[in-house]
């Protein structure tokens, strides 16, 4: 190969090494433009939540008032309901027991994620904790025959997922 055609070919691979620089740099600045605009997306869904539009399911429902998710259910003679929350926002939880839902059963509920032990009332019964860890945590009567779950979600998570 002649010294000249080395040249060339050097001069082309220096331009085909700037293109390449170039594709990077165009692809880094593309990811730093989408990956910030994803936080938020994330908080889309806590807004969703806030505005009621169903993230807890099984009749119960989720408003978050001055930071506070409360979630509202109503308790059943022969089961507990699944509850649906966002992780690192506190929670209270209401559920009505109306008249004759109350047993001998269902009358005490353990959630051992968050050491709570709570024995059922007539009326509003009012159960508060702080989700810090995202996952599904399982909570029964205490005498662990009728258990349901408390699914955390992490922020911009749907229950899809
Ligand atoms: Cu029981």
């Amino acid at each position: 190969m002649s010294k000249r055609k080395n040249a060339k070919k050097k001069k082309l691979n220096r331009k085909k090494t700037k293109n390449i620089v170039a594709i990077s740099i165009i692809a880094v600045v593309v990811i730093l433009t989408v990956g910030t605009r994803f936080p938020n997306r994330n908080i889309r869904p806590v807004r969703r939540v806030s505005e009621n539009t169903g993230i807890v399911n099984e009749g119960s429902t989720l408003v978050i008032e001055d930071g506070v998710q409360i979630v509202r259910s109503t308790l059943f003679s022969n089961r507990y309901p699944a509850i649906t929350v966002q992780q690192g926002i506190p929670v209270r939880w209401i559920i009505n027991a109306p008249p004759g839902s109350i047993n001998n059963c269902n009358d005490r509920i353990t959630i051992p994620e968050y050491q709570i032990n709570h024995t059922f009332r007539q009326g509003e019964n009012v159960i508060e904790f702080m989700p810090v860890n995202a996952g599904r945590f399982r909570f029964a009567c205490w005498m662990n025959m009728i258990s349901s779950t408390i699914t955390v979600l992490v922020p911009g998570e749907s229950i899809a997922d």
